[in-house]
């Protein structure tokens, strides 16, 4: 992307294009006003330079033949209390494709520029009206796709992980301070509490950014929403447990054996978690035929990447070597529940013997034709998901933050070893001062046009 300005102005059609009751088209720039002004005429007669900020004006948009193009509402925000912290102004009209980009067109015809990708926000940024890690939160809070991202995007909106990175800057700050004001101390010369003190700013560092980092795994469950893998022999159920958590017919239900041989996978939310339930082929151990291996070699994939496996058994069959073989394919240590279907049928399922394959006495009895124990499936699902995102140091999402922090990590563990090791206060500053620009990029202090594109990239026009 060319180096953007913030001394021109961008226009953008800022809600989704197509049909609707409203649609936004959003001004940004010292030259607002300017291409506005030929187009709209307020129902007041005055001109919109007059209007103060922070207000609406019913009026019509005209083009510059004086043709009514729509009724719309204006809103007008001045510098530098608006979102961008420059002039905005927002032409509320009628919904609708052409209506949208007649406007959109006057504009541009007049001195705006089309914006590029979120670069109302970028320019919300450069103004310092919000600092990088809130930029992205808009980002997060756009694309939530349930009410766990959604918290956690807004919290992040409203500045708590900026709050985090700044006070974890301040502690490297105050460290790095305190080193160099004993920086021409011979070490041997440095009093006890000088030197436990320093310990405990060392130990209380490292415990900030672990604790950050800890958050980053179960808050990538949080976004991009948790595998959940159904698993069992065939004819146990599978499919008919897909549907029945989906709650609609999605997969293909059958009699016989083998129906499914591609795993389905849809999104649904789970006590307001997102998850990405899978449904899979029958893991036999000797498949008949090649689809059959390749629909098992999906589930294997799919059984690797799970963060939580159903595996279910047919509570009116016996327990036998193929529910032993599915079972032994789950990865160790992967999280399982286990369930027992077909609870509406004569049970010939020995719970003695599922309880020595699994090494679990606590199996769900379900039945996908009764729903009995659904509720108590989501339960689990979300009481496992809860588990796995409950915590401290819960709002880091991004992969940039993580990585970011993982440096910063490296850099500090190494001056603490220095440190231990009395190395010169001169080596192990180096570090220190390393770890604090790492943290000055996270936070957006120090940053660069490419860090930036790459951010802004995500977004979409008009935000
Ligand atoms: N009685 C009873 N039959 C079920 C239940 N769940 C599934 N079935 C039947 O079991 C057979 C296999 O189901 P399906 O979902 O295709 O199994 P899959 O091979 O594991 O995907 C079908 O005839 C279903 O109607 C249940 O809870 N009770
Ligand atoms: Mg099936």
């Amino acid at each position: 992307m060319a180096k953007l300005e913030l001394d021109d102005t961008i226009a953008a059609i800022a809600t989704p294009l197509g049909e609707g009751g409203i649609s936004v088209i959003r001004l940004s720039g010292p030259g607002a006003f300017d291409c506005l002004r030929p187009f709209f005429l307020s129902t007041s007669r005055k001109s919109p330079d007059t209007f103060p900020p922070n207000t609406i004006h019913w009026g019509r948009v005209v083009d510059s033949e004086g043709k009514l193009i729509d009724q719309v509402l204006l809103s007008v925000f001045r510098s530098p209390q608006s979102y961008t912290g420059q002039d905005v102004l927002e032409v509320s009209c009628h919904g609708g494709l052409a209506v949208t980009k007649r406007i959109l067109g006057l504009f541009l015809s007049n001195g705006a520029r089309h914006a590029e990708p979120g670069e109302f926000t970028r320019r919300a940024f450069l103004n310092g009206k919000i600092d990088l890690s809130q930029a992205e939160a808009v980002l997060d809070l756009i694309h939530a796709k349930s009410n766990r991202s959604l918290d956690i995007a807004i919290r992040q909106l409203t500045g708590e992980l900026s709050k985090r990175f700044q006070g974890l800057k301040d502690l490297i700050l105050r460290l790095l301070a305190h080193m160099e004001a004993y920086i021409d101390f011979p070490d041997e010369n440095l009093e006890v509490d000088v030197s436990s003190g320093m310990e405990r700013q060392f130990s209380e560092l490292l415990k900030t950014i672990r604790a950050l980092l800890e958050g980053f795994d179960r808050n990538q469950l949080v976004r991009e929403g948790a595998l959940v893998t159904i698993v069992g022999k065939p004819n146990a159920g599978k499919s008919s447990l897909f549907n029945a958590l989906l709650e609609r017919d999605r997969a293909l239900v059958s009699e016989l054996p083998h129906t499914t041989r591609d795993h389905l996978e849809e999104s649904l939310e789970i006590k307001g978690f997102y998850v990405r339930l899978r449904d899979t082929a029958g893991l036999v151990s000797t498949p008949e035929q090649a689809l059959d291996k390749l629909g098992m070699d999906r589930t294997l994939r799919a059984l690797k990447e799970s963060h939580l496996v159903l595996f279910l058994t047919d509570g009116s069959r016996p327990l036998d070597d193929s529910d032993q073989h599915v079972f032994e394919q789950i990865p160790n240590g992967k999280k399982v529940i286990i369930l027992i279907n077909k609870s509406d049928l004569p049970e010939k399922l020995e719970r003695t013997e599922l309880a020595r394959l699994t090494g679990r006495t606590d199996p769900v009895g379900i039945s996908t034709k009764t729903r009995e124990g659904l509720k108590e499936i989501e339960q689990q699902i979300a009481a496992f998901l809860e588990q796995d995102m409950a915590g401290e140091g819960e709002q880091v999402t991004r992969l940039r933050h993580k990585r970011a922090l993982e440096k910063a990590l490296e850099l500090i563990e190494r001056a603490e070893l220095s440190f231990r090791e009395k190395e010169r206060f001169e080596l192990i500053t180096i570090d220190l001062r390393a770890a604090l620009e790492i943290m000055k990029e996270l936070t957006g202090e120090v940053h660069s046009e490419e860090l930036l594109d790459m951010i802004f990239s995500e977004f979409c026009i008009g935000k």
